[in-house]
């Protein structure tokens, strides 16, 4: 199986982070977003990372379907628990993270506009998720060493990589004062082999 990913999309490193965590092996191959001839484009109609090709050349994405596949290939390294309460709130934790990068995502997109075309209140709106979504989980983590049920599991890999976009896109944020809880678990999270061979890539 293959994995068409982009080298610093939070989405697709939480994807390569749990094939890691799981000894899973997949072919990776970095595309380019809005590239025309990406064959992005042939397996997901959205165009857009992560996308994993099966054997049988069946495509699956987004990053939750592709996570929760991966999470029940093997027993090796569970991420997901099986008690349904569990899983849920593991995919709490999942959602937020993942939500906040669509925030940041956003407020990136935004900012690569023309000054006098970019929208004052879509920043805004979009800066408020970030702040909000990040008081959220470093008040949620807090005396805690993992996220969910003391266990490293996929809540910490999605929060562990929204902090590494943060940190990469979002600077002026100066995320790690104003959220001592997470910048402790990025901490902790960024010594695992997992998040050192995916670290994202300053550009
Ligand atoms: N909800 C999706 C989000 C994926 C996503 O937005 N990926 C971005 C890169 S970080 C992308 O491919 N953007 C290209 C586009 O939107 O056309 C997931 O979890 O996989």
């Amino acid at each position: 199986m293959k994995l068409l990913y982009t080298p610093n999309s939070p989405y697709a490193r939480k994807v390569r982070v749990v094939a890691i965590e799981k000894h899973i092996e997949m072919q990776l191959q970095e595309v380019v977003l809005g590239d025309a001839d990406s064959p992005l484009l042939q397996y997901n109609p959205l165009g857009k990372v992560p996308t994993l090709v099966l054997n049988d050349d069946v495509a699956l994405y987004d990053s939750r379907v592709i996570v929760e596949y991966l999470a029940a290939r093997t027993p090796v390294n569970q991420l997901l628990p099986d008690e349904s309460k569990l899983k849920v709130e593991v995919m709490r934790w999942e959602a937020l993270a993942d939500g906040v990068c669509d925030a940041a995502v956003a407020i990136g997109l935004e900012c690569r506009k023309p000054e006098a075309e970019q929208s004052a209140a879509t920043l805004k709106k979009q800066w408020l998720k970030v702040d909000n979504g990040l008081a959220a989980l470093n008040k949620d983590i807090s005396k805690k060493k993992w996220c969910v049920n003391e266990t490293f599991s996929l809540a910490d890999i999605a929060v562990g990589c929204l902090l590494g976009f943060v940190d990469l896109r979002l600077k002026q944020l100066n995320w790690q004062s104003q959220y001592p809880n997470l910048s402790k678990h990025f901490t902790i999270l960024s010594k695992r082999p997992s998040f050192k061979e995916t670290a994202p890539i300053p550009n």
